[in-house]
């Protein structure tokens, strides 16, 4: 059985989610943050960076401990999506390493400009005319071109709703809460699109967020 540690409220509900479109049995552990807003010690426990989501799953007769988004989902859709539902099958060579370069992006460069908002804004005046405009710059330069993409076809590979949109959702729904979506409708309507679908609305029930 799939172990999810996740920590509420924050980025693992993404990994739920895609468990959840997978129609995968899993069980929750589930954390709250400190007052600080930072994950409990006592997710230490579940692996040494202390952060979610984390996943403990048997694999070729091995139980393993997996805490990054995009390798957690890229073992997921490789062992549970025969029918390549999620991902096209690796003999499509080119569209695999399509697939493969957006579930990348989201934590390989898409989350960093917004880490940088969600930090800066919190300090409530200018931080540094550097840290700032590197900031604002990134955001620009990011958020235009998800904008671009997601308003010329509907998911990031294409038509179809695959693995990596899930990552690309977190993104979106970051950028939602730190209100940065007024000039992008591409990403906003994506959003909103994806918030809808069944398998999300029971991963947020269930982890609470
Ligand atoms: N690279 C990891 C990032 C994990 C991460 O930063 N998780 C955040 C959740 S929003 C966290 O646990 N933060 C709590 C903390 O750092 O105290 C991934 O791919 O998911």
């Amino acid at each position: 059985m799939i172990l999810v540690h996740h920590l509420r409220v924050g980025r693992s509900v993404f990994t739920v989610w895609l468990l959840e479109e997978l129609g995968l049995d899993y069980e929750l552990k589930l954390y709250d943050r400190l007052d600080t807003g930072r994950a409990p010690p006592s997710l230490k426990d579940a692996h040494p960076l202390g952060k979610s989501p984390v996943i403990e799953i048997d694999i070729a007769g091995e139980r393993l401990t997996l805490a990054e988004s995009g390798a957690i989902a890229s073992v997921l859709v490789e062992h549970f999506d025969p029918a390549h539902v999620f991902a096209p099958p690796r003999s499509d060579e080119a569209a695999f390493a399509k697939w493969t370069n957006w579930l990348h992006y989201p934590e390989g460069s898409g989350v960093l400009p917004l880490i940088f908002k969600l930090l800066t804004s919190r300090a409530g005046e200018p931080v540094n005319p550097i840290v700032d405009a590197f900031t604002q710059g990134e955001l620009d330069l990011h958020l235009g071109y998800l904008n671009d993409i997601l308003s010329a076809q509907n998911y990031v590979c294409g038509d179809i709703f695959q693995a990596p949109d899930v990552g690309v959702t977190f993104l979106a729904q970051m950028a939602m809460g730190l209100e940065l979506l007024a000039d992008y409708p591409g990403i906003a309507s994506y959003l909103q699109k994806n918030m809808s679908r069944p398998a999300f609305s029971r991963a947020v029930e269930k982890t609470g967020g």
